[in-house]
């Protein structure tokens, strides 16, 4: 099959890089996406997103021609969809934006087109998607309906890069690659196989489709045994870090490590689809995520302990006159990407309560976010902050906050939720 022009819908964390990539190694490509912003911003040279040297790459395929966006789809050889699939209030897929994009390029598709889903789906999503397509073109035909010989391949490819390293997982990891037919697999693999450098492994739409949640699902479960054994660890007076690494000399032990919960929009959404499509069946995959959501919770209790403890300790003090101080906000360390992160949502709640004064400190941004604007928060660097704070919660394990060893001074109390200083 030959490509000349890629059609990438959904240019956000994974569809821009994507763009950008197959843009760099020649191909023609249209990115399409609703929000006109970001658009105007990437055919100005420019990202809306963060992901490191990715503002370099797409600066140089807008410059040579090879990538324009814009929100009308247009005609192509082969077309990605890479749009959300967040959930509901239910914890049950949403897959209204799949829904959207298959509808918005149906009557564009001409024979002999590809059309690859690529976000995280539940199963069953790439036949939907392809029902979706053939209800919109009945003069097509679909591997659904004629197999090999269907006029449009279908087939879904997860991405599995991790935010921060996307440009350079995206040539490296291997790739699932499962058509809705071998014909539609074989299609898919030699369009990733223009810049793909990891096996392209090929599998039908279904196993792709849980290979990938499977892999967000294992990493869940088990952090969520590592929060679990944090919480047991703390009633039974151990250090969890030290016997983490103690189990961890074991050869046929890898536990990963304790935080304040699981961010990110990827693991901590991604289990809720298995548990949707077996719930009678997915109980440790569903009580792992209770677990990890718990953990934030968990936290704020720790930090209303240490409050009380330091009154007592200090009775000339207020509640009203406790200083906090929280170490990061981002959903893990050394970026600066602050959604669905379970240190914002910590901060923010704590800044709800009525104690004195708090202090944040974010090294990866310059301004607090929105939801930390209104409330009596002020970001502050990290010196000061261990100056000030009667209570210290660290919240991430940053770089900056693993260079040195901190030992609390007389009065503060410490919280160290990733082990940066008490392992
Ligand atoms: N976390 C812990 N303890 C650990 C490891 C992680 O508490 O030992 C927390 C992090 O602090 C963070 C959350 O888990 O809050 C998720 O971080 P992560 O680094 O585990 O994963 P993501 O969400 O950045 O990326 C994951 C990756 N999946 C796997 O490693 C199996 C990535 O490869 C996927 O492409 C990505 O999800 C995705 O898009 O699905």
């Amino acid at each position: 099959m030959k490509f000349e022009i890629l059609s990438v819908i959904g240019l956000g964390y994974i569809g821009l890089p994507t763009a950008a990539t197959f843009a760099s190694r020649g191909m023609m490509v249209i990115g399409v996406d609703v929000n006109q912003k970001a658009v105007d911003t990437i055919n100005s040279g420019g990202i809306h997103i963060i992901e490191p040297d990715l503002d370099i790459v797409v600066r140089s395929v807008v410059q040579s021609g090879n990538l324009r966006a814009t929100t009308i789809p247009e005609p192509a050889d082969a077309f990605i969809v890479a749009v959300p699939t967040p959930f509901k209030d239910d914890k049950q897929p949403d897959l209204r934006y799949i829904e959207a994009a298959s509808k918005a390029i149906a009557p564009l598709l001409q024979k002999g087109n590809l059309v690859i889903l690529e976000s995280t789906s539940p199963v069953g999503a790439t036949e939907q998607m392809a029902a979706w397509l053939a209800e919109a073109r009945p003069d097509l035909t679909f591997p659904q309906q004629v197999g090999e010989e269907a006029d449009i391949c279908v087939a879904h490819c997860p991405e599995r890069v991790l935010p921060g390293k996307v440009l350079v997982e995206l040539v490296n990891n291997a790739r699932v690659i499962g058509g809705l037919t071998p014909k539609c697999s074989q299609a898919a693999v030699s369009l990733y196989k223009l810049f793909v450098q990891g096996e392209c492994v090929v599998t039908n739409a279904r196993t792709a489709e849980m290979c990938k949640l499977t892999e967000n699902s294992f990493r869940d479960v088990n952090i969520a045994f590592a929060n679990e054994l944090s919480i047991i660890c703390d009633k039974l007076d151990i250090n969890v870090w030290e016997l983490i690494k103690l189990a961890n000399r074991h050869p046929r032990v890898n536990i990963l490590q304790p935080g304040p919960g699981v961010g990110g929009h990827c693991i901590a959404v991604d289990p809720w689809f298995i548990v949707a499509s077996a719930p009678d069946e997915a109980r440790l995959i569903s009580t792992a995520r209770q677990v990890n959501d718990h953990k934030p919770e968990w936290v704020i209790d720790q930090v209303k302990k240490a409050i009380a403890d330091f009154l007592l300790a200090n009775q000339n003090r207020t509640a009203r006159d406790v200083t906090i101080a929280c170490l990061g906000l981002a959903f893990k360390p050394d970026i600066d990407d602050l959604r669905e992160s379970p240190s914002l949502d910590i901060a923010a709640k704590l800044a709800e309560m009525s104690f004195g004064s708090m202090l944040v400190v974010e090294p990866n941004v310059e301004l607090l976010p929105d939801s930390l604007k209104q409330k009596n928060i002020v970001l502050s660097d990290t010196q000061s902050a261990l100056q000030k704070a009667d209570i210290l919660l660290l919240l991430v394990d940053h770089s900056q906050f693993k260079d040195w060893e901190y030992q609390a001074r007389d009065n503060q109390i410490l919280i160290d939720t990733r082990g940066v200083w008490t392992r």
